[in-house]
């Protein structure tokens, strides 16, 4: 069988982890299994969308750039394409698929959706008439069950994970299975990095950093509930599926991840890791037992993120004499109140200031993200944040235009108060089938999508012009 994973690469690294983990799943379970990584870049396909390819349902006058993807697809030949999709890209994604789909081409390939889009907006995804099954939460049981029932011919409609659509002439059918067991990450095979070679992207293309480095992670989910990230929306799910929250989030064993550290430094001379957990120090027991044995067997540079509660000084010593250069913290606003009140998120300055501090007294980088664009911001607010950032004087600063997530609270809240201008009649969950996607014509992060009265969309573009040029002139440590 011939699996071709799709990756959507938007103004990031090109390593994409869920294409990695499935990859890496099915060839340990399938060793005969073929698998295919095809590279598309978002802006490309939004450029697309916003052009004028959108003005032609029909598709028939479909842009050359989704025509040459096409082809790709075409020579490759696969049994089932899988997407993985985030929120953001789903416009773009969902042109594709009706290109692929469109009548009068002889692709047969299934295809497959999976990722936090399809989780948090499953309806969304599935009345997508090119679309044929979903995959809600962890996709590596899931997908590998699926691909094996079709290798037997065997039904594959009860697999715990999937959405399945059956056609038939009495019409279309969704069946819905339930969110399957988190995985055991011990268990899990190390990411596939070879599909990405094989796809003609080097390993030196795969940081995130200045700092350069392995894309690794030492567990899944995170503990705490802000208000804008996704994080929250997919542990209350697993939590009323029977799944405890907690139970959600896991740490792999500190032998697990060390053993995948010597594996990349034997096999591809890795010099340096970036852990792309959420979290990195949910548990600092763990931290502090990793830091010593990492030292011991691995010594060699590092960047991880952390809430600024659990940047303590024993912490921050640990993860220093271990080898990490650079520590990622959410900042996110510069009110306190605010970031209390709309973020759920309850440090206070003074926490932030110390942790900022802190890090650097020890010698580390510090990276701070921030956001603007906020419901009920207004400029004075965005100023304050400035004025927080000039105070704890980060090394860098990572900022973003505020896109509400489908499944947070502040998407809802964004709705409620009719700031996502969408039609009183259609303001429901992203659970259920009626509801309206809220990002036609948005490309990925480049405009505000708010329209609210604390702060006009130009004013908002106005900000970001000052944080671009913060990010060039000031907070930027040497490359
Ligand atoms: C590391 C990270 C990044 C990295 C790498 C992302 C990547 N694609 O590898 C970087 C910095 C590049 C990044 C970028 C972005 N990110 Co990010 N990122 C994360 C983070 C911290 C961890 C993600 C991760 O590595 N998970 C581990 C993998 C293995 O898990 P997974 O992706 O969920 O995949 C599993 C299942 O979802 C499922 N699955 C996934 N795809 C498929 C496909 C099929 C066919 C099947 C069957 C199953 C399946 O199976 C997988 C294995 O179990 C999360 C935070 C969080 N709370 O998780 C945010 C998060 C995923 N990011 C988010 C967003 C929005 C983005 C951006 C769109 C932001 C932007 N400014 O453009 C870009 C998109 C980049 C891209 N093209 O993918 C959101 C997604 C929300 C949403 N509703 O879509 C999150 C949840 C954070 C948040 N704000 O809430 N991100
Ligand atoms: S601490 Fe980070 S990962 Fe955890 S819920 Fe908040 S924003 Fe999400």
């Amino acid at each position: 069988m011939r699996i071709l994973f799709m990756n959507h690469i938007s103004n990031g690294p090109v390593f994409n982890s869920a294409i990695a983990a499935l990859s890496a799943f099915l060839k340990k379970n399938i060793p005969s299994i073929k698998t295919f990584m095809l590279n598309v870049r978002a802006e490309d396909i939004e450029d697309v969308i916003l052009g004028d390819a959108k003005n032609d349902n029909t598709v028939n006058n479909i842009s050359q750039k989704i025509e040459n993807i096409l082809s790709e697809i075409i020579k490759i030949s696969p049994d089932i394409i899988a997407f993985s999709i985030h929120t953001p890209h789903w416009e773009g994604i969902s042109s594709i698929i009706s290109a692929i789909k469109k009548p009068g081409r002889t692709m047969n390939a299934m295809i497959v959706c999976g990722g936090y889009h399809p989780t948090l907006c499953p309806e969304e995804v599935i009345k997508h008439n090119g679309v044929d099954i979903i995959c809600i939460g962890e996709g590596e049981r899931p997908f590998l069950d699926l691909v094996q029932r079709l290798e037997n011919r065997k039904n594959y409609t009860d697999i715990d994970g999937l959405w399945v659509k059956k056609r038939s002439l009495f019409g279309t059918k969704i069946i819905k299975n339930n969110l399957p067991e988190p995985e055991n990450l011990d268990e899990l095979p190390y990411w596939d990095r070879e599909i990405f070679a094989e796809s003609g992207i080097s390993s030196e293309q795969f940081s995130l950093t200045h700092i350069g480095g392995f894309p690794m992670a030492s567990g899944r989910g995170c503990p705490y509930n802000c208000n804008f990230c996704n994080n929250s929306s997919i542990l209350k799910m697993y939590s009323a599926n029977g799944h405890k929250g907690k139970h959600y989030v896991r740490k792999r064993s500190v032998e697990n991840v060390i053993a995948e550290c010597q594996f990349l430094v034997e096999k591809y001379n890795a010099q340096s890791f970036e852990f792309w957990d959420e979290m990195f120090a949910t548990d600092s027991e763990w931290v502090k037992t990793f830091c010593e044995i990492y030292t011991e067997k691995i010594n060699k540079p590092f960047i991880c993120a952390i809430r600024v509660e659990r940047a303590d000084k024993i912490t921050l010593h640990h993860l220093r004499d271990a080898g990490c250069k650079c520590l990622f913290m959410g900042v996110e606003v510069g009110n306190e109140s605010y970031r209390k009140k709309y973020l759920n998120r309850n440090m206070s300055n003074e926490v932030i200031a110390k942790a900022f501090e802190e890090a650097k007294a020890v010698g580390l980088e510090r990276f701070a993200w921030v956001m603007i664009g906020l419901p009920d911001e207004t400029p004075q607010l965005i100023e304050e944040t400035i004025s927080f950032l000039f105070e704890i004087k980060p090394d860098i600063i990572g900022w973003s235009l505020f896109h509400p997530l489908p499944g947070t609270y502040l998407y809802n809240y964004c709705i409620e108060k009719g700031y996502l201008q969408i039609e009183k009649d259609k303001l429901h969950s992203s659970l259920e089938e009626n509801f309206v996607f809220p990002y036609q014509n948005a490309p990925t992060y480049k405009v505000p999508l708010l329209k609210q009265p604390s702060i006009s969309k130009e004013e908002v573009i106005t900000f970001c012009d000052r944080f671009r040029e913060l990010e060039q002139n000031g907070f930027r440590v040497n490359r």
